[in-house]
């Protein structure tokens, strides 16, 4: 029986390249996200191994009953991609907007925890499942602006960690990606709401690019059941952490 994966937030960039390149690995894949007509288009593209499903992370009693909802032969899920997830705004906290920040803890945190302890029980009874999460630099590296975005991808990668302290003594993997720079999304668009803006920001660049991600959780879902990567962190080599920084001049 071919493994049934849970992609969520495949209708674009990352999830969109994960939940394609599983299919092509020989999964089964139940792709997620709100956009139904583009579940439906990818459906179209891969045919029966691939479930569009319309899941609104920020719907708390969807995240609940989804087991339920979804076909008999399609619920003992093996492998959890926590995909979905955004980035509001790059002001400033004392001019940041609230409800971005709401917005953000809503889905990064609250909604991918709601999911990982809905399906989590089903991976330790049949004691066999992975739950791939999608943090980022942001969560390990400070920068202006990444405040909350950065705060809550802080939140993902320890409660990976977590994750792996209560999992001990099971065969259900837990893994943490955390890339930087990455362009073939809808990342900077929805971050920036402005396109010119969100092009800018991989003017000159040679960023990572989705199928790089799909790429990587290809291999980590892939290896032998024993084998447990616990982080990745990945950059293009355009890319590097910055340092810390100094304010010279300040008034006492
Ligand atoms: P995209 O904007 O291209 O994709 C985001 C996906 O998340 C979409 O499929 C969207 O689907 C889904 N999504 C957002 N909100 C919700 C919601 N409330 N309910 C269900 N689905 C939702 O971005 P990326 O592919 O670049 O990002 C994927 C993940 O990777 C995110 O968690 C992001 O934080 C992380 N990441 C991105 C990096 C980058 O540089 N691009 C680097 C590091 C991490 P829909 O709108 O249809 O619901
Ligand atoms: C996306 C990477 O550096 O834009 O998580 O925050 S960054």
């Amino acid at each position: 029986m071919p493994k049934i994966a849970l992609v969520t937030g495949a209708t674009s960039g990352f999830g969109k390249a994960i939940a394609t390149r599983l299919v092509r690995d020989g999964y089964h894949v139940i792709a997620t996200g709100r956009r139904q007509e583009r579940l439906d288009t990818l459906a179209a593209q891969l045919g029966k191994a691939l479930l569009p499903f319309r899941l609104d992370m920020m719907d708390k009693a969807a995240i609940q009953s989804l087991p339920d909802a979804l076909p008999e032969e399609w619920r003992a899920i093996d492998i959890l991609v926590n995909n979905a997830g955004l980035a509001l705004g790059i002001a400033k906290a004392q001019e940041a907007e609230i409800s971005d920040w709401e917005h953000m803890i809503a889905t990064n945190v609250t909604g991918m925890v709601e999911l990982t302890r809905t399906l989590l029980p089903g991976m330790v009874a049949r004691d066999r499942g992975h739950i791939v999460s999608l943090g980022s630099t942001a969560g390990i590296y400070p920068y202006t602006g990444g405040n909350v975005y950065g705060a809550t991808k802080a939140f993902v990668e320890q409660f990976m960690r977590n994750l792996r302290c209560d999992l001990l003594g099971q065969n259900v993997r837990v893994t943490n990606i955390a890339p930087g720079l990455c362009g073939g999304s809808e990342f900077s668009q929805v971050r920036l709401r402005d396109n010119a803006k969100a092009a800018a920001v991989y003017e000159g660049t040679h960023p990572l690019m989705p199928d790089d991600i799909a790429e990587t959780v290809s291999w980590i879902v892939g290896l032998p059941p024993h084998v447990n990567i616990n982080q990745i962190e990945m950059m293009p080599t355009c890319q590097a952490a910055g340092g810390l920084a100094v304010a010279k001049g300040m008034k006492d």
